[in-house]
């Protein structure tokens, strides 16, 4: 890892910091529920200088197996929380974030083994300490695309307006979703903008060259062979498309980040943080898969694109990473922890010459890391 970018780094909120009984699912059902994970947050500048995370917390059933039949949770459209259940027997459960049911052969057919909803948290200035927990702007589902949650948001602030898109979660699709605010705390739904499996897409924070620019990562079933020739790897890219107005979308012709052999992000890879404008260009921080056990190693690594053209990528490093979990930050949770190895970055925000970073632990806790911006430069 690049240890001398780091000058401070410390887990910011955890799931004893979330009071239960302003949680959605216990509240509404009644149920004992617990918090299984407060992290992947979007992050955001307000209008006063504080900075906004927008935490997904994963709330789940305290007891999900009884009687050989396994509970998970499903919203209606009616804007109820019901619990749905399975013979165990039925399911593979080796994924603690997920379960497959194994009638279905053709398909990989999952639920999940908790609920994502999103809690604004306000947070002084440079990340470090907790302001205020806006239970009052929780976002939870509203349509029959959420009866899943709702996880991985990004904020970008594209003007005077807030921006945030989201992976919502459902048996009719796995979509990203936007939502729009005024004063980057109360946020609307706008709709799917993107409809294939994609978690990771990411609006840059302003036009370039009259168009809107996003990251995506369309997730596939079927790749083809990259062939004996060159060191890419099939399997899924980060892509880049444009749009006129932030909801129809045209993938751009060339192909952008792909996965490497000899490289930490040979398994998988997909957008991170929104980029960041810096003297050297975009600063665009994207998260990277290693093959490790069930889950894989996450780790976060960076790549400049030019200012005017980011289709063109100025540098990249896909082997020293940027930022990897920190056993040593989640010692005192040991007995909440249920991964190792993933540390997921979802936003970033520069303050003089640092550049904050936050991220999502373990898929436990909110993550804070100070930077020295200065080492990205296109000479590394
Ligand atoms: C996937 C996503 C993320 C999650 C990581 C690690 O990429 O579901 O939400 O943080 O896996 O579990």
């Amino acid at each position: 890892m690049k240890n001398a970018l780091i000058l401070s780094d410390k887990l910011v909120l955890s799931p004893g910091d979330i009071d239960l009984n302003m949680c959605p699912i216990h509240v509404k059902t009644g149920i004992e529920t617990f918090i299984l994970g407060t992290f992947n947050p979007g992050m955001t500048r307000l209008p006063n200088g504080n900075l906004l995370l927008m935490v997904r917390v994963a709330e789940a059933i305290k007891e999900p197996i009884r009687e050989g039949r396994f509970r998970f949770i499903r919203w209606t459209p009616g804007g109820e929380y019901v619990i749905e259940e399975h013979p165990t027997y039925q399911l593979d459960t080796s994924d603690p974030r997920k379960f497959r049911f194994l009638e279905y052969e053709h398909i990989r057919v999952f639920g999940l083994t908790s609920f994502s909803w999103l809690l604004p948290v306000e947070l002084t200035p440079d990340g470090l300490t907790i302001l205020r927990f806006h239970y009052d702007k929780i976002i939870e589902p509203e349509q029959s695309y959420q009866e899943y949650g709702i996880e991985d948001p990004r904020i970008t602030k594209i003007g005077n307006l807030y921006y945030m898109t989201t992976c919502s979660v459902s048996s009719e699709r796995h979509s990203t979703t936007l939502y729009k605010s005024q004063d980057g705390l109360s946020y609307t739904l706008q709709g799917i903008i993107m409809d294939h499996q994609n978690k990771d897409m990411i609006l840059f924070p302003k036009k370039i060259n009259g168009k809107y620019y996003a990251l995506t990562r369309p997730l596939g079933e079927l790749y083809f062979t990259t062939g004996s020739v060159g060191k890419a790897l099939p399997g899924p890219s980060i892509n880049l498309s444009v749009s006129p107005d932030l909801f129809h979308w045209k993938p751009v012709d060339n192909i952008f980040i792909r996965a490497h052999k000899d490289s930490l992000i040979s398994y998988k890879l997909g957008g991170g943080a929104p980029p960041l404008l810096t003297d050297w260009g975009w600063l665009c921080l994207f998260h990277g898969v290693e093959k490790f056990g069930t889950v894989g190693k996450y780790r976060t690594f960076y790549a400049l694109l030019d200012a005017d053209n980011p289709e063109k990528i100025l540098a990249l490093d896909d082997k020293v990473p940027v930022l990897e979990a920190n056993p040593s930050l989640t010692k005192h949770l040991s007995e909440y922890v249920y991964l190792t190895d993933v540390v997921f970055t979802t936003g970033a925000d520069m303050l003089n010459d640092r550049i904050i970073l936050a991220s999502g632990e373990l898929d436990l806790a909110c993550r804070i890391t100070h930077m020295d911006g200065r080492f990205f430069n296109k000479s590394i």
